[in-house]
């Protein structure tokens, strides 16, 4: 269907494509051309050969960890919620809001029936009834395409009433998100679903327990769920043959910034961001040489070009104090203010803090009011620490995800570049991208 360029999936056959294996060939307007490519096998299986038990204990086996964020172990997280009669759910957060990040809406756009049928595996093995997908609402193409799919999954009696002629039924719908950023956390996404103000709720209770309309749910990213027909088809054995030891499975990394070529690349977890730029990106553009790279998304930490091996997994970046987050990989160049890229980052927070809480509130417009000196060359040094301070309060005190993030920028960047925020606090020091962003306020 020469999907391919639209998909904005980096040309290079040295890719482990697993979750991408059928982008390309698949038309995503089609449930025959899905099930003539192996579709809906894994759930014909599964409700032939295994019980509800049998399919959260390949899924716990296989390693899969989330792959929103925070790399939850996804058949733990099954696990959790209760058995018995009650209505249940499965959520899908496509809310995909992370800066830089754009992994859900290939998968959704090209290959919307792999989640779906990933949904269905889930609400068969936690004993859900009914599935939402929270789509972000300017994915207008995400939500056609999952709108259409559904529609014909229902036609096919893959989704509906006694399913593959089972007793059990299941249905999905798809919700639209507003676009704000904090309704990704999963309780905010589940008020904003139920009609409320997106704020986040305190957790526990986790959805697992109490979710939407206080029922247990199970929340898990569109890249997580849309790898569990392959696990359940290929077993889990076959997904953790690629990977490292703790984190299974291939990641889809998005590679943006000032490399020759940008995209998504599918590689086995621990991918490092030289063979990210050299082998992927087709190397840095010309003129350009690297400072830095952003990984994790706003929320993320700066990899300075000492990490340029660091394993891009879940847990070698955190051990690195950074964080993989849902595998955002921006390159910067050597024109890049490290003071100006913290204000643009600290710019995002503050507008993006639904402001319940106060430490994150009062805190991401500080943050920011700070940056802005630096970036007008009117700070002193001490400001420096009073960012890290700061946000080292906010990481304690913040309500959720969002609040607890700016810390990890922060540091990671006052780490690599101290010394031009020292430089930013004489007057006289001239930055043309600060003079730019602020002209641009
Ligand atoms: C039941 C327990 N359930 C944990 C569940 C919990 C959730 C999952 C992980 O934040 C991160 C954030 C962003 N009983 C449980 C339990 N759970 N203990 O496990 O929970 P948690 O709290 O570790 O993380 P989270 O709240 O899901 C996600 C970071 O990801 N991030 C992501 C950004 C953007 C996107 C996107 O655009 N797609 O995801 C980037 O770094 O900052 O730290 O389900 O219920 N005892
Ligand atoms: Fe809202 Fe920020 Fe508090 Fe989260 S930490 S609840 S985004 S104010």
């Amino acid at each position: 269907p020469g999907i391919e360029g639209r998909a904005v999936i980096i040309n290079n056959s040295q890719q482990t494509r697993r979750l991408l294996e059928n982008v390309g060939k698949v038309d995503p307007a089609s449930i025959e051309s899905y099930l003539q490519n192996g579709g809906y096998e894994a759930a014909r299986k599964a409700f032939a050969e295994y019980s509800p038990e049998q399919v959260i204990g390949i899924v716990k086996d296989s390693g899969l960890r989330g792959r929103g964020g925070a790399g939850f172990p996804v058949g733990v997280k099954w696990s959790f919620v209760p058995k018995g009669e009650m209505q249940k759910y499965v959520i899908c957060n496509a809310d995909e809001g992370e800066p830089g990040t754009f992994k859900d809406r290939v998968l959704m756009e090209e290959n919307p029936q792999q989640l779906i049928e990933g949904m269905l595996l889930c609400g068969y093995a936690i004993g859900a009834t009914l599935g939402y997908i929270y789509v972000r609402g300017e994915y207008r193409r995400s939500i056609e395409r999952l709108q259409s799919a559904i529609d014909q999954a229902r036609a096919k009696g893959f989704l509906g009433k006694k399913i593959f002629g089972s007793n059990f039924d299941f249905d999905i719908f798809v919700k639209e998100g507003g676009g704000a950023y904090v309704c990704g956390e999963e309780t905010s996404l589940i008020n904003s679903m139920e009609g409320k103000r997106g704020y986040p709720r305190v957790r526990p209770p986790f959805p697992a327990a109490a979710g939407f309309m206080g029922m247990p749910s199970n929340v898990n990213n569109v890249e997580t769920l849309s790898s569990i027909p392959m696990i359940v088809a290929r077993g889990a054995d076959w997904f953790k043959s690629v990977g490292t030891a703790t984190c299974a499975g291939t990641k889809l990394y998005c590679l943006s910034g000032k490399v020759n070529q940008t995209g998504l690349v599918e590689l086995p977890m621990g991918a490092t961001l030289r063979q990210m730029i050299d082998t992927f990106g087709g190397g840095m553009k010309s003129g350009s040489s690297f400072k830095f790279a952003q990984v994790g998304g706003a929320a993320g930490g700066i990899l300075g070009a000492d990490l340029m091996d660091l394993p891009l997994d879940i847990d070698s970046t955190i051990k690195a104090g950074v964080t993989l987050g849902s595998g955002v990989v921006l390159v910067c160049d050597q024109e890049t203010c490290a003071v100006d890229f913290l204000l643009n980052v600290l710019n995002f927070f503050e507008h993006e803090s639904c402001g319940q809480c106060i430490p994150c509130k009062l805190g991401t417009s500080q943050l920011h009011y700070v940056a802005q000196k630096f970036a007008m060359r009117e700070a002193e040094e001490k400001d420096i620490q009073l960012m890290i301070d700061t946000a080292k309060m906010m990481k304690l005190a913040s309500l959720c995800a969002l609040g607890q993030s700016p810390i990890l920028p922060i540091e990671t960047m006052i780490r690599n570049f101290r010394e031009e925020f020292v430089k930013h606090c004489d007057p006289d020091y001239e930055c043309p991208q600060c003079d730019a962003s602020l002209q641009a306020y």
